[in-house]
């Protein structure tokens, strides 16, 4: 039967914690254990209440019986404290060395209280800062509480202190996140945009492409026609040749800059150039065939200017032919063109619409992490973190293996964002893929500051960072709360 419930204090050789406000907590807490501890001995023999806490007090009451503490013995209240242990608990000697699983409670005042093993009472070492624990005085035990607290106070101050600071920068850090974030979903729309832009021109110019496609297919028809044969070459090598827009079409300017009067090598007039093309408006090679091309070939009326006769290309390769597979390359190579970018375009929106669907803590706080990397060397190998991205572990010899991939927040139910996981990294010798949880603690920068590797390919990281401030304040007030 357990009649008390257990208090939890440190153990003497224990830190209370160097810093937060448990600490200044507790302290505040033992002044007010001391006074009372200091009241109550006016009416309790000092001997007996030896190493015993305030809280079990109440089980030592002097002129009655003692009930062990576990409940398993009752005895007369003299052999409390009288060297002899009867107890199996050891509760009957908390201030002497009888029991060997007895426990000496050190008042401690001005520093934090703690318990040590009974063994340790009057064995000639100071325990207690109070030296209370040697109290046969054959040890001269000075009281060192006051410093001691002093020291804790005053670094406990300073790290209160940085706390605050840790605390004003993830303001900021909180407002830069809120920017990040909308500059975000503006570069999304942007991408969007974008996007569709592409997607419009694209379409429009795969139209282009067929028509330009068929009109090839027309031109290459006409090439092969039967009967055309070489002669047919020859036209689209001429038609190529006076087609001085590349466009495909014949206009009156462009026939009169290429083709003169047999006779005197006179100019043509408009009205001459559209008899000869058939009609008024341009006329494409098929047209031309059928129309000037055979006045040319009569060479009755008119003929091809001195100049340009001199620059056709190779008979059986003209203008016109090399013209139409060379825009039609063209074509290709701006489509190709278009495709990639719109596949850039889409890769670029996955990856933004990723970012901006992880969870960066309830007010965005860590996503000023994102994007960023961080570096510690530990002995031969460097270490690089990139919070929601991946992990990697670098040898002077200058390998690099990948210790994990970003996958989820992992801290317990009431500090969701105290911890980080990353998993499925390169396979360990004989073993699993690597994987890294990274703790994530308060501090006045952002920076890795510690780097472990407790089992064999599983790596413990420590990233200090101000947006994780508040959650250690929070943490902290729970301590205190689960002390008291
Ligand atoms: C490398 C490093 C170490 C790891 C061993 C496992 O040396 O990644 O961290 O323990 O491989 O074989």
């Amino acid at each position: 039967m357990v009649l008390f419930k257990e208090v939890l204090l440190p153990k003497c050789n224990e830190s209370g914690g160097s810093s937060g406000y448990l600490p200044l907590a507790l302290i505040m807490q033992y002044h007010i254990v001391v006074a009372v501890a200091i009241c109550s001995a006016v009416f309790v023999d000092s001997r007996k209440i030896r190493g015993i806490s305030l809280a079990y007090r109440k089980f030592y009451k002097e002129k009655k019986t003692f009930l062990c503490l576990d409940g398993s013995k009752i005895i007369p209240f003299d052999q409390v404290n009288d060297d002899y242990c009867d107890c199996l608990d050891g509760s009957d000697e908390p201030g002497t060395a009888a029991c060997l699983n007895g426990r000496f409670y050190c008042t401690n005042l001005g520093f934090r209280p703690c318990y040590i093993q009974s063994s340790r009472v009057n064995d000639g070492i100071c325990d207690c800062c109070d030296g209370s624990d040697e109290h046969d005085k054959r040890t001269r035990c000075p009281n060192t509480c006051r410093n001691l607290g002093q020291q804790e106070r005053a670094a406990l101050e300073a790290e209160m202190r940085a706390v605050d600071d840790g605390m004003h920068l993830k303001r900021q850090l909180i407002k830069e996140g809120v920017s990040m974030w909308q500059e975000k979903q503006n570069q999304l729309k942007d991408l969007q945009r974008i996007l569709s832009g592409l997607q419009t021109k694209l379409e429009a110019h795969r139209k282009r492409k067929l028509e330009a496609d068929a009109h090839q297919a027309k031109v290459m028809g006409v090439l092969k026609s039967p009967g055309d044969g070489a002669g047919g070459k020859t036209a689209a090598r001429i038609f190529g040749q006076l087609d001085i827009n590349k466009d495909g079409s014949l206009t009156v300017d462009e026939v009169q800059a290429g083709v003169v009067n047999l006779q005197d090598d006179r100019s043509l007039t408009e009205e001459e150039v559209t008899a000869l093309l058939g009609g008024p408006g341009p006329a494409d090679l098929f047209r031309f065939q059928q129309t000037l091309w055979r006045s040319l070939q009569a060479a009755k009326k008119v003929k091809i200017k001195a100049d340009l006769r001199g620059d056709l290309g190779p008979p059986n390769e003209g203008p016109a032919t090399r013209a139409a597979p060379s825009a039609a390359r063209q074509g290709e190579a701006n489509l190709k063109e278009m495709e990639e970018a719109l596949e850039t375009t889409r890769a670029e929106i996955g990856n933004l619409e990723k970012v901006l669907s992880t969870d960066y803590g309830s007010s965005r706080e860590f996503l000023y992490l994102q994007g960023q990397c961080f570096q510690l060397v530990v002995y031969e190998y460097t270490y690089s973190l990139c919070p929601f991205s991946h992990v990697t572990q670098k040898s002077s010899t200058g390998a690099e293996v990948s210790l994990g991939k970003w996958r989820y927040w992992a801290g317990p139910q009431e500090h969701p964002y105290s911890r980080m996981e990353f998993e499925d990294g390169a396979p360990c010798w004989q073993g699993p893929p690597r994987t890294t949880l990274v703790t994530l603690t308060c501090g006045t920068e952002t920076a890795l500051k510690r780097v472990r590797e407790p089992t064999k390919c599983q790596y413990i990281m420590e990233l200090w960072t101000p947006s994780a401030c508040e959650q250690q304040r929070e943490a902290r007030r729970r301590g205190v709360h689960s002390e008291l």
